[in-house]
């Protein structure tokens, strides 16, 4: 079995750059791995994304949501995450189950009991190896990404989450931490607010206790 490995956090925390750069350190290792994100990672969850994070005319009441969540969630188990665990490899995966209970519970307000069944129901129990949790206050994070949002020039950009008011992020902010506290050995917080390389440093810090190297 290879190892799973979750990249967590709020609006511009840096999850995907380094995400991205986690792959090149891995890369370098000759260590065998995988990147995937949700909502996303197959067919079905790149369909789902579009509903769920291009801001449109669509409404999406908060239990719709959770189960779109869920659904993409499901077929990237079953179809992704799993069978490449299975061959051994590690999995980078860009936000997973913490997400929901981060954003739909303690964003939204939906019960946590909800949430969590729904999760395990639709990963049949999966929980990452590690979850790195890239922590950063609310309006830096918001300002990065609002500035990467400005250099997007294809239509249509996936805003509906960033268009939130800022007691929404701070209520996600406050979900991680929450999360954090309840699962201490699972997640490592890593301060997001510092530059990439040194955050990076951190990061292959933790990738290395993990994987053993
Ligand atoms: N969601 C949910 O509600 N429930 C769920 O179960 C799941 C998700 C799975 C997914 O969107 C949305 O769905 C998400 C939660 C919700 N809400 N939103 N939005 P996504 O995956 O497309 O977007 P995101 O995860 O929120 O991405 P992001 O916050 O916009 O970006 P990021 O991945 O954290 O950061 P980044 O793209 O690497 O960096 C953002 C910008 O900052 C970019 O211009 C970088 O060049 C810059 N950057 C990165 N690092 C730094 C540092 N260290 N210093 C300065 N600038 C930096």
């Amino acid at each position: 079995m290879g190892l799973f490995i979750t990249f967590e956090g709020s609006e511009g925390s840096g999850k995907t750059t380094q995400i991205k750069k986690a792959g090149e350190y891995l890369k370098r290792k000759n260590i065998s791995f995988l990147i995937t994100e949700e909502p996303g990672g197959t067919r079905l969850g790149n369909e789902l994304r579009k509903i769920l994070l291009n801001k449109s005319s669509l409404h999406i009441n908060g239990k719709s949501e959770l189960l779109l969540f869920a659904a993409a969630r499901a077929q990237h188990v079953e179809e992704i995450i799993r069978p490449t665990l299975e061959d051994g490899k590690v999995v980078l995966c860009d936000r997973y189950s913490d997400a929901t209970i981060a954003y739909q519970s303690f964003g939204r307000g939906l019960d946590i009991d909800d949430v969590r069944w729904i999760n395990n129901f639709a990963t049949r129990f999966l929980t990452p190896d590690l979850t790195l949790l890239f922590d950063i206050p609310v309006d830096i994070g918001l300002k990065r990404a609002m500035k990467r949002i400005s250099r997007i020039v294809d239509l249509p950009v996936e805003d509906r989450f960033e268009s939130e008011e800022i007691e929404f992020h701070k209520r996600v902010r406050e979900g991680y931490h929450a999360l954090i506290k309840s699962d201490p050995e699972r997640f490592r917080t890593i301060d997001a607010s510092r530059g990439i390389d040194d955050i990076h440093r951190d990061v292959c810090r933790y990738l290395d206790s993990i994987i053993g190297t």
